[in-house]
């Protein structure tokens, strides 16, 4: 049979919070698109990143991470996971290697196969991420028993952090695309509009800078982009956004002493948006507390849940 001289089409990366499904999707596209934080649970909503090689056109969608639904606002990011699962070509079901005994989660592996990978009747490859911790000889017997005992295309060991592996998963997932011509132009990094990423940044700056329930409890909205520089290139852009918390002492650690910690969460967000946007912007952060907006459908869904 002949291979097609060029294949497009969708995969969707999915798996427990934490298996590094941003930092691959970042690494794929040599671009620092999906935030990345130590913390779980960071990416909230799908990430659409785009890969072009001479061969392929691959729009990756990066996806929440799946775990038990505690609250509402994660029941709407399990449903984003579902209904992404859907515009899939073929899965990459990635799961991460730890430094326990075990080196895997092998009850979790097995729920997260049987409640969402089968019922998704998509292609489905098994990518083992962070094979920088552990030795060839566990890469090779954890591949093994996921071959085994879930059957998918192949199971492969990754390296997101240091890259390694990955022209392996691309080779992988070539032969499941279903199109022969791109879809978007060459240039095109994503579907998603400027002021989704400068909101993303922002959330990304909260989820290092602050700890425990803060991060978790915020969200972020622009209220309003201008773009001032087209028109005068001396002027800078401004970006005005709400940064919601649940409660006033939230608002309070935000703010920090006499408004220090809101100041470096500003400067920190201000100099990744300008790299992100290649120019300079204004930027002014409001605080606005809504009480359990996380638990509230009406709020969630204003949010983009
Ligand atoms: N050692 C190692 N760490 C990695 C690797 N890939 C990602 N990480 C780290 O794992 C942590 C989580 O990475 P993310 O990319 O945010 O994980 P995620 O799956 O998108 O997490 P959620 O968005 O919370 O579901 C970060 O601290 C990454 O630096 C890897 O290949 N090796
Ligand atoms: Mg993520």
């Amino acid at each position: 049979m002949e291979t097609p001289v060029f294949s497009c089409g969708f995969a969707v990366i999915a798996g427990p919070p934490n298996a590094g499904k941003s930092t691959l999707l970042n690494r794929l596209l040599d671009c620092k698109l999906s935030i990345v934080t130590p913390k779980p649970q960071t990416t909230r909503k799908k990430i659409t990143g785009i890969y072009h090689d001479d061969r392929s056109q691959i729009i990756f969608l990066d996806t929440p991470g799946i775990m038990r639904p505690q609250q509402k606002l994660h029941e709407s990011m399990l449903s984003i996971v579902r209904q992404t699962l859907q515009e899939a070509d073929i899965v990459i079901a990635l799961i991460p290697y730890g430094k326990g005994t075990e080196h895997i989660d092998r009850d979790f592996v097995t729920e997260l196969f049987e409640k969402w990978i089968r019922p998704a009747s998509k292609p489905v490859v098994a990518v083992l991420n962070k094979s920088d911790l552990v030795s060839p000889e566990t890469q090779r017997q954890i591949e093994t028993w996921i071959s085994n005992t879930f059957s998918p295309l192949s199971a492969i060991s990754v390296s997101a952090k240091e890259g390694t592996g990955l022209e392996k998963l691309i080779d992988t997932l070539i032969p499941f695309l279903p199109m022969d011509e791109p879809l978007y132009p060459e240039e095109m990094l994503s579907t998603a509009p400027e002021r989704f990423f400068v909101s993303e940044i922002i959330r990304e700056k909260i989820f290092l800078q602050y700890g425990k329930e803060v991060p978790y409890s915020t969200e972020v909205v622009i209220d309003e982009f201008r773009e001032q520089h087209e028109n005068d290139p001396s002027r800078k852009d401004l970006i005005r956004c709400s940064v919601i918390v649940e409660r006033d002492t939230q608002k309070q650690i935000l703010i920090g002493n006499r408004g220090s910690a809101l100041k470096k969460l500003g400067q920190a967000a201000r100099s990744d948006i300008e790299e992100l946007l290649g120019r300079p912007v204004f930027l002014e952060i409001f605080i606005k507390v809504r009480p359990d907006w996380r638990k509230k459908q009406h709020l969630l869904k204003s949010y983009g849940y």
